[in-house]
């Protein structure tokens, strides 16, 4: 079974949604968070999987951060990292290790970075999305393996939207997992296939 690792910022409701939807193929065997106190290590503790923490601020600089979390990531041998709601950039030291795979609130290539449901509104758009994509050195830029696309609706502003990019997210991203556990997913330059 693929070990699978998880890295948060946030309140980890994408790492809720890959506890909850049972059978992914694989086992959440880490969660780790660059923000201390992150609402994501408290659901990963009530569902038993171990969790680490690695600051920024606990490390006298970037690479030195990056490499104490690959360090962290290394300890748990995984097969699979998923990128849910993690908000920092990283370099080709973690993401060429490890088969890496992030969720993104927009229709990529359109909006990347971190303000994406502000910019689909900013730009007028009536529709938006969510991707998971592979990861690699260039940010919200990696193979896509899933996109579905969200409407906006009048009035939305940019907490309603991601609201409801977040809802299609928790049901994205846990299928894409298991697409990718059950090896049902492979890479050939930009483009994957899905069996
Ligand atoms: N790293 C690579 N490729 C990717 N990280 C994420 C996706 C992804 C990735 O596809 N190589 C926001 C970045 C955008 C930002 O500027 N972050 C700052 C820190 C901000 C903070 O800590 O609040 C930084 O210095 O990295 C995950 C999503 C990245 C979001």
């Amino acid at each position: 079974r693929a070990r699978i690792v998880v890295l948060i910022s946030g309140s980890g409701s994408n790492l809720q949604a890959l506890v909850d939807a049972g059978e992914l193929g694989g086992d959440l065997v880490l969660v780790v968070s660059d923000r201390p106190g992150a609402g994501g290590l408290a659901r990963a503790a009530r569902a038993g999987i171990p969790t680490a923490t690695v600051a920024l601020a606990d490390h006298p600089d970037r690479q030195a951060w990056e490499q104490a979390l690959i360090d962290a990531v290394a300890a748990a041998e995984p097969d699979l990292v998923v990128l849910a709601g993690f908000m920092k950039i990283l370099t080709g030291a973690f993401v060429d290790r490890w088969p890496t795979v992030n969720v993104h609130p927009s229709l990529l290539p359109a909006f990347p970075g971190a303000r994406a449901p502000e910019e689909a509104i900013a730009w007028g758009v009536k529709v938006s999305g969510v991707t998971v994509h592979y990861v690699d050195e260039k940010v919200d830029h990696g193979p896509i393996i899933a996109q579905e696309a969200v409407p906006l609706e009048d009035g939305d502003t940019s907490d309603t939207l991601h609201a409801r990019m977040q809802a299609v997210e928790h049901r994205l991203l846990p299928e894409a997992v298991a697409l990718i556990c059950a090896g049902r997913v492979t890479i050939d330059g930009r483009h994957t296939r899905i069996q």
